[in-house]
C-alpha cells in the first residue's frame, strides 16, 4: 500500500444527518483544522453546521476526489455521501450512481493512496426473508434499490481489502436518531420527525403503521461506534470488518408515539402508512451484534426511555434559543 499523503481526515456527504454529528465529534477530538468537510451541496444559513473547513465535492467524481486528498494531505475517509432507502426508492437510477458508483471512487482513491476509510452500511442489506432478530450471518436478499447497494459496498470493500490491501471498516447502522439534523429520506426518518412535531406542533402523521417495529440507535452511540471501530486495531477485525451489525434499541411506531405522549401529555398521532411501509416491512424488527461484541467490545448506552429523554430536552432547548 501507498504512504498516505498526510493525516488528515475528509468526510463525504458532511451535511447529513450523520455528518453534521460526526464532523463535530471528529474537530472536537482531533482539531478544527484536521477535518475536511465535503458534501455536493453548500451548508445553509438555517441549520447547525460545525465550523471548519468546508469544500464542495460530489463523489461521482473521482478525479476531484483525489486531487482534494493529495492537495490537502488526506489519510483518512469517512464516506458518508449517499442516497437513502425512501429517495432510492422513487430514483432508483441516482441511488445506484451515488452510492454505488460514489464508494468506487473513494476506494479508488484508498487504494491509489493508502487511504483508511469508514463506508456505513445499513440494517437495509437485509430482506423479507430474514428473521425477526437478523445475525450478522444472515443471508443479505434486500428487495430495495438502497438494500442491495449498501450489500454492493460491503462486498466492494472486502475486494479492495482482501486484493488491495485498503483498510476498510463499516457499521450496519439501524435508523438513526438525532435533533440537530434532519433525516435525510430514508424510512427511519418517522423516528426522527414525531420529535421534531411532537415538540413544535403536537402532532404527527405517521408514514408507517402503528406495530412497525425497526432496529434503531440514538445518534451519541452511532458516533460512539464509529470512533471505536475506527480507532481499534486492525489485527481485531473479522470477516465483517465492512458491514458489522450493531444493535441500539428495537421499538414499534406506537411504542415510540406513547413514551413521547408520556412527556407530553397534549401530543397525538395519527398512522397513515405510504409506500415506505412496504420497505419498512422488508426489513428485521431487530439485529444481534455478536461480533462487534467480541472483536471490538460493542456495546450500546442508550435505551428508549434515555434516548426520548434527551431527544425531547435538546429540542426543547434549541427551540427556546
Ligand atoms: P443523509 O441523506 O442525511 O446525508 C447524505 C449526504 O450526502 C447529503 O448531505 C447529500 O447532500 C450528500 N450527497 C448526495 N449525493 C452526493 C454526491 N454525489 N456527492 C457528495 N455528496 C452527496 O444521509 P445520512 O443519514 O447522513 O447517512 C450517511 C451514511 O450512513 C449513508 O451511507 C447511509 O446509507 C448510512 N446510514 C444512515 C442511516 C441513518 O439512519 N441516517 C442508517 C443506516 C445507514
Ligand atoms: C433509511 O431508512 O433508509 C436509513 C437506513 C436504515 O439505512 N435510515
Amino acid at each position: 500500500m501507498a504512504e498516505p499523503p498526510g493525516d488528515r481526515i475528509l468526510v463525504t456527504g458532511a451535511l447529513g444527518q450523520i455528518g453534521t454529528e460526526l464532523v463535530s465529534a471528529l474537530r472536537n477530538k482531533y482539531g478544527k483544522d484536521t477535518v475536511l468537510a465535503t458534501d455536493i451541496r453548500e451548508p445553509s444559513e438555517e441549520s447547525y453546521f460545525p465550523d471548519g473547513p468546508f469544500c464542495n465535492l460530489s463523489v461521482l467524481d473521482g478525479e476531484a476526489l483525489e486531487k482534494i486528498v493529495l492537495d490537502e494531505g488526506i489519510g483518512t475517509v469517512f464516506h458518508l455521501a449517499a442516497i437513502l432507502s425512501a429517495a432510492g426508492e422513487k430514483n432508483p437510477d441516482l441511488c445506484h450512481r451515488v452510492n454505488v458508483g460514489g464508494t468506487v471512487s473513494v476506494l479508488e482513491a484508498a487504494r491509489d493512496f493508502g487511504l483508511k476509510v469508514f463506508a456505513p452500511s445499513s440494517i437495509a442489506v437485509f430482506g423479507p426473508d430474514s428473521p425477526n432478530i437478523a445475525s450478522q450471518k444472515t443471508p443479505l436478499n434486500p428487495t430495495t434499490i438502497y438494500g442491495k447497494t449498501k450489500v454492493t459496498g460491503e462486498v466492494l470493500g472486502m475486494n479492495y481489502f482482501k486484493q488491495y490491501g485498503v483498510d476498510i471498516r463499516g457499521l450496519r447502522f439501524p435508523g438513526l436518531i438525532s435533533w440537530r439534523a434532519p433525516a435525510g429520506g430514508g424510512t427511519t426518518d418517522y423516528a426522527v420527525d414525531i420529535f421534531h412535531a411532537a415538540v413544535k406542533d403536537g402532532h404527527y402523521d405517521c408514514f408507517v403503521s402503528e406495530d412497525t417495529r425497526l432496529p434503531m440507535m440514538y445518534i451519541d452511540d452511532a458516533i460512539r461506534a464509529t470512533e471505536c471501530l475506527m480507532e481499534v486495531d486492525g489485527s481485531r477485525l473479522g470477516p465483517s470488518r465492512a458491514g458489522y451489525n450493531v444493535r441500539g434499541i428495537s421499538f414499534t411506531a406506537g411504542e415510540l408515539a406513547d413514551k413521547i405522549s408520556e412527556r407530553i401529555p397534549e401530543f397525538t398521532c395519527d398512522f397513515n402508512p405510504d409506500f415506505r411501509q412496504e420497505v419498512a416491512d422488508s426489513w428485521p424488527d431487530d439485529i444481534d451484534d455478536g461480533p462487534a461484541k467480541k472483536d471490538w467490545g460493542w456495546q450500546a448506552e442508550f435505551d428508549l426511555d434515555r434516548m426520548v429523554d434527551e431527544m425531547i430536552d435538546n429540542l426543547r432547548k434549541n427551540q427556546s434559543s
